[in-house]
């Protein structure tokens, strides 16, 4: 018994399943579905966590695929207005303090499915119904078909053919290339916009207060990522936080939503 707990430890590169996952998504989708967003107040939040925990347990978890997430995604389908999409990319706490502030937008995180599973991890394994917490494949180090990656590859998919009219990405402007076309955004957002109903991407490119910006709208990767977008048939624009209308009199830090309102 000892000898096989060990060995279980060693199997995985990545973190363990997060203790309580079932509570937790259990409690996330209560509190999304009663108070957060309470027109989705009739969703089977019992289901949900079924339809999730069958999505993984007793598989092998480097052989995820979307049709293991169907029965999930069945029970869940994204509702967000048109103009109120936000997508991010090494901006995460940026993109959510600025949602916070806007209440009407949302990133993946503010729709059901994205703040249930919001830094959680999972896993199970072939032949056993529990959850393994000692270890769970790292998605660079063990395989990219682990059934976490391949959740979020699905829920982003979705939430982006999902948005309509004006949609806004938050970029980092403090690392060198602020649009990474191997990124989740690059990868699988921005092919998957719908050019009927998305026609305009407005790209937020955010430095570090203080800090001299590595990338801009001018950069050569803001550059890529407005020639795939025109290709696409959606317009392009995009917005630096340099605050050419200098700093506030009373010298005071602007707040990230201050950030990204243009002088
Ligand atoms: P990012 O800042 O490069 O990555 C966001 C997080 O996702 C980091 O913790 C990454 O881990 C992790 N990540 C990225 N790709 C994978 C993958 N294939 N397997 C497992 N973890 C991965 O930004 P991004 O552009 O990749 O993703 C952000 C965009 O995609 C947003 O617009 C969201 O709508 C959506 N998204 C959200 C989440 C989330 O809330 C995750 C993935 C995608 P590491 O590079 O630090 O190891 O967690």
């Amino acid at each position: 018994r000892m000898w096989r707990h060990s060995s279980e430890h060693m199997k995985w590169n990545g973190t363990g399943s997060t203790a309580h996952f079932q509570e937790i998504v259990l409690e996330r989708c209560y509190n999304y579905t009663q108070l957060v967003q309470p027109e989705l107040r009739d969703r089977d939040c019992q289901k949900i966590r079924e339809a999730f925990r069958n999505a993984f347990i007793s598989k092998d978890p480097c052989s995820a695929t979307e049709e293991d997430y169907h029965p999930l995604m069945k029970l869940v389908n994204p509702t967000v207005p048109c103009d109120k999409t936000v997508f991010w990319s090494k901006t995460k706490e940026l993109a959510h303090q600025y949602t916070k502030v806007q209440r009407e937008l949302f990133t993946l995180e503010d729709t059901l499915l994205g703040y249930i599973a919001d830094d959680l991890n999972w896993c199970g394994d072939t032949g056993s119904y529990e959850m393994n917490y000692q270890s769970c494949p790292h998605w660079k180090k063990d395989c990219s078909n682990n059934f976490v990656s391949v959740f979020w590859d699905l829920v982003s998919k979705r939430f982006a053919e999902n948005a309509c009219g004006v949609v806004q990405v938050v970029l980092n402007g403090s690392i060198s290339n602020a649009f990474d076309r191997k990124s989740t955004f690059g990868r699988v957002e921005v092919h998957n916009l719908n050019p009927m109903k998305v026609h305009t991407l407005q790209a937020w490119v955010i430095h570090d207060l203080g800090k001299f910006p590595s990338d801009s709208c001018s950069g050569s990767s803001i550059n890529d990522l407005k020639w795939i977008i025109m290709q696409r048939n959606i317009k392009f624009t995009c917005q630096d936080n340099y605050r050419d209308c200098g700093p506030f009199a009373d010298g005071r830090q602007p707040s990230p939503r201050e950030s990204m309102t243009s002088c």
